[in-house]
């Protein structure tokens, strides 16, 4: 097998990995090699430098230190470094939902015209839940308090946060119980900084439960918000075609690429590329137009809500440089490689920074402002098509591959396209799972790594899943993985898919793995979980469906957020590498079997994707058993 094909198991990929050897430009699976052996404290989480007495680091063989110079033990550190993950991935997504929420606000008093209400039916019944009266109130001052109420609750010292009685009164009687029910997310966040200052929470436990609670906060905290008042602002996704791949960019049009999260600028940045004036500029600079694409989660974004092209996931954001054919990249915040600056050097591709919170040094900064965003999002475009004549035609090489897929699925869409537009019912799903045609439902998620082959993990554990009649629901970077390899094409129902889900995707035409949206749209997992429960027959928790969930090629910290908040929420989760726990016998023993009886959930560790499949599976089997369901209809595998 080649350099390249073991890297990426997607055919574009291999290419331009090929064509950055070729160049002797050195990009991310180079970095990753020339990083090797990574540190094993680090890897352990046995490294602790939280405070001036230290770095610290326990010996894992039993020979060295045991103790840090405070007399931390290998127990306190791993789980104080975990919790800070949890803290900083929760914040992360917490604060892509300030920034909506505050968006909504200016919208609602007037002060950000490219924005309004466009969904006016979903912000009634958000406004319903925060118990904001709707009597002769017109939308956008529904907006305002919507909005106004959004943001207390990042500020909120007591109490609880208001989705939270969006779950199962079983599973929220539980976390109240256990003490992790959040009150304010910046609350969580600040005390998670607290605990683990030098000389605070010892007690692993203890720190890992406050995790739960941290993550619950961003689950159906700060993670929910960014979605619903997403959806009040720029309409909720409906099941919409669309292509994905790096064979998305074209030759002679002008290429924009919109890479990092948050749907504030990338919505109007739509919009904006429609404009005559530019799209006549781009022609009169040679170009047959403009062509915008996404990147990672702002793909999915533009993706779900206009069907707009893909370009890539995670590992790919390089390998769009190096087509030679982007003029531009603008990027927000997550998961931008500091990277991109150096390579775009290389070509002529121009990037551009927008948010306050993230510049990179010597790129220029366009600050984005939700007031002007569409002039914003029109400067921007404009330095694209100026910047189309500087494109060198010789150095353009532009991978074939696109494929084909449906995304748009929501929680309140998947019950009117499986149930009828007159039966608006989760009925169908919960009798395809009592009945044996479905085994249940699985949500695979999360970023690349190059600590894996790309896209390997997701493809090959989803295939695994449907043929098992797991419909499997995916989101952020795993959602790209799987489209590019043709999994969200209804037609792939026929060819992978094992025959109960075969028989209700053909019925309903659906594909078998339901692109669900980006990172903070996790959130949709929770309710499409909480709404199967509330239709009956699977049990009163969560704890109790038969639905598991995964992130097989998971990178950043808030993939561990959102490990957590499905833990907490009682769904067993697998990983693939493992998170950095296993320096302390004890945390991993907590989280991969103790917290089950606690709260329902719990991880696994399991590198090799059908090994974590089959994990899945029997635990859905197990929760299957619990409910003495039906066997399955039919054996599959
Ligand atoms: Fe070392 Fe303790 Fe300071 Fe950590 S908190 S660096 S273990 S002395
Ligand atoms: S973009 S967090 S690499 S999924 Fe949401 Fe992809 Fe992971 Fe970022």
């Amino acid at each position: 097998m080649s350099d390249a094909k073991q890297k990426s198991v997607d055919v574009a990929s291999q290419q331009m990995i090929e064509q950055a050897e070729a160049q002797n430009i050195k990009i991310v699976w180079d970095r990753y090699d020339t990083m090797q052996p990574q540190c094993g404290f680090g890897q352990l989480g046995i490294c602790c430098r939280i405070c001036n007495m230290g770095p610290c680091r326990i010996d894992p063989f039993g020979e060295g230190p045991q103790k840090g110079v405070c007399g931390a033990s290998a127990d306190t550190i791993v789980a104080r470094n975990l919790l800070r993950m949890i803290a900083t991935g929760a914040a992360a997504h917490s604060d892509h939902g300030r920034d909506i929420a505050e968006a909504l606000l200016l919208a609602a008093e007037g002060k950000a015209h490219d924005y309004g209400v466009n969904n006016p039916v979903r912000l009634r019944e958000i406004a319903t839940l925060y118990g904001i009266k709707l009597d002769g109130k017109k939308d956008l001052e529904i907006a305002g308090e919507v909005a106004l109420k959004a943001l207390s609750e990042f500020g909120q010292q007591e109490g609880e946060l208001r989705f939270i009685s969006r779950a199962p009164k079983k599973t929220q009687d539980l976390w109240r119980k256990l003490g992790v029910t959040p009150r304010g997310i910046d609350r969580e966040i600040v005390e998670c900084m607290h605990r683990t200052h030098m000389g605070v929470d010892n007690d692993y436990k203890n720190i890992i439960m406050h995790g739960l609670r941290t993550a619950l906060s961003d689950g159906w905290g700060g993670s929910m918000i960014a979605t619903e008042l997403s959806d009040i602002l720029f309409g909720a996704p409906n099941p919409i075609k669309s292509k994905v791949n790096l064979g998305v960019l074209k030759e002679n049009y002008v290429n924009v690429v919109v890479h990092g999260h948050e749907p504030t600028l990338s919505d109007v940045v739509v919009q904006a590329a429609e404009d005559a004036e530019l799209i006549k500029l781009a022609k009169k600079n040679g170009a047959e137009g403009i062509n915008i694409v996404g990147m990672c989660c702002t793909a999915n974004e533009m993706l779900m809500r206009h069907g707009i092209h893909s370009a890539g996931n995670f590992l790919q954001q390089e390998l769009a440089i190096l087509t030679g054919s982007v003029e531009l990249m603008m990027v927000d915040v997550q998961c931008i490689m500091p990277a991109l600056a150096e390579l775009a050097n290389c070509f002529h591709t121009e990037l551009i920074t927008t948010s306050p919170k993230a510049k990179f040094p010597g790129v220029t900064h366009i600050g984005f402002d939700e007031k002007r965003a569409m002039e914003i999002s029109k400067t921007i475009i404009k330095r694209a098509v100026e910047n189309f004549k500087n494109r060198r035609k010789e150095r353009v090489v532009i991978p074939q591959e696109t494929m084909d897929l449906v995304a748009g699925f929501t929680a309140e869409d998947i019950p009117y396209i499986i149930g009828g537009k007159y039966r608006s019912t989760w009925k169908p799903v919960n009798e395809g799972i009592i009945s044996g045609r479905l085994r249940g439902v699985a949500g695979v998620v999360g970023c690349n790594n190059p600590n894996v082959r790309h896209d390997f993990g997701h493809t090959e554990m989803v295939k695994e899943l449907i043929k098992n009649d797991v419909l499997v629901v995916v989101t952020g970077c795993s959602a790209i993985a799987n489209a590019k390899m043709g999994l969200l094409k209804p037609e792939a129902a026929l060819k992978f898919a094992g025959n109960g889900l075969r028989e209700i995707c053909e019925a309903v035409g659906i594909p078998p793995v339901l692109h669900v949206g980006s990172c903070v749209d996790n959130s949709r997992i929770l309710i499409a979980c909480s709404k199967i429960v509330e239709e009956g027959g699977l049990g009163e928790s969560l704890s109790d469906l038969p639905v598991a969930g995964a992130a097989p090629e998971w990178m950043s910290e808030k993939a561990i957020s959102i490990g957590f908040y499905f833990v907490a929420s009682g769904v067993f989760t697998v990983f693939g590498t493992p998170q950095p726990v296993l320096g302390s016998q004890k945390v991993t023993d907590f989280i991969t079997k103790d917290l089950e009886n606690i709260v329902g959930g719990k991880f696994a560790f399991e590198v090799d994707p059908i090994k974590a499949a089959h994990l899945m599976i029997a635990h859905i089997d197990k929760k299957r058993q619990g409910l003495k369901l039906k066997p399955m209809m039919y054996q599959n595998g």
